[in-house]
């Protein structure tokens, strides 16, 4: 089976990016290793005002060190660290991450990711400009999705921590499963249109409280993802810099889509780092409902 460096050198990625990524899945260890012993919440709260897990805050300081010690990296934004860290000036690539999405699902046990996006220069970029996308999810597998602008591979991690291929080319079918984050009540009116819209075709809900994995069953079966506006928070829940641009970047590499509900959210340069957005990610048919919606 195809190893992923074997993979990332087939699609000409450039020998410093196959060993910035075959560094960053190589975290899936310690990373997963670490859950047990780092189950509450901490004392903390990020910089968008939500109360840290201490998985989120021992993630964030593993791979901020591992990324300095590469010196690879010029700029990282994490979702956990209020200002982008300035690495090595000179280096070439510039990440952006959530280090451990959908922390609050570590105490029942359920599925959790890590999401990375690789620019080159800087790190405040529009999402199409990604060099390289890829998140690492802890369920039953160690599991690493992955595009460098070639498509999108799905490697497993072995028990000796090597990443051999599961599914390569995979495109997200026209499917009808859906998630949608916020409450039913709260909904503005477009979104509810087009969640009735859906469930009157048949779209069934499906949706964990963790984005990485709901967005991998999406890229799976087909269907939608959705954090809508609402009045309290008009621009969803999610971040642009972290979530929305390295997850779109890997849905549209497998023929899908991102939108923010009007257009897609990888043509937007990033005002702020920690910037939110409304989400609609997933096949590109459930894409076009929704952008078609007045
Ligand atoms: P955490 O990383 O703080 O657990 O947030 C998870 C998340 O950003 C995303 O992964 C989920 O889809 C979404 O929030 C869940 O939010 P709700 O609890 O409001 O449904």
């Amino acid at each position: 089976m195809t190893t992923l460096p074997e993979y990332l050198s087939k699609c000409g990625a450039p020998d410093d990016l196959i060993s910035l990524i075959t560094l960053i899945a190589a975290q899936a260890t310690p990373i997963r290793n670490a859950f047990i012993s780092n189950q509450n919440y901490a004392d903390s709260k990020n910089s968008s005002g939500e109360t840290q897990a201490e998985m989120d805050t021992w993630s964030d300081v593993h791979l901020v060190n591992i990324l300095a010690a590469s010196g690879l990296v010029r700029e990282v934004a994490s979702e956990e660290q209020e200002d982008i860290v300035k690495l090595v000036e000179t280096a070439p690539y510039s990440v952006v991450m959530d280090p451990l999405d959908g922390s609050s699902l570590i105490k029942v046990n359920l599925c959790v990711g890590t999401i990375i996006g690789i620019y080159e220069g800087g790190c405040m970029q529009a999402g199409k400009n990604l060099k390289a996308a890829l998140y690492l999810l802890y369920g039953p597998m160690t599991t690493i999705t992955v595009s460098v602008g070639k498509g999108v591979a799905v490697f497993a991690m072995d028990k000796e921590g090597c990443c051999r291929m599961l599914r390569d080319n995979v495109r997200i079918p026209e499917g009808n499963l859906y998630g949608s984050g916020g409450i039913r009540t709260e909904w503005l009116e477009k979104h509810a249109k087009f969640i009735s819209r859906i469930e009157n075709e048949g779209a069934k809900n499906r949706y964990s409280g963790s984005f990485v994995a709901d967005f991998h069953q999406i890229l799976t079966y087909g269907g939608v993802y959705a954090y809508p506006p609402s009045e309290k928070q008009p621009n969803g829940k999610l971040r642009l810099v972290f979530e929305a641009n390295p997850i779109g970047y890997l849905a549209s590499q497998a023929g899908g889509a991102i939108s923010n509900g009007v257009s897609s959210t990888l043509d937007i340069v990033p005002e702020t780092v920690h910037q939110r957005t409304p989400i609609y990610v997933g096949s590109s048919g459930m894409i076009k409902k929704i952008e078609s919606i007045e």
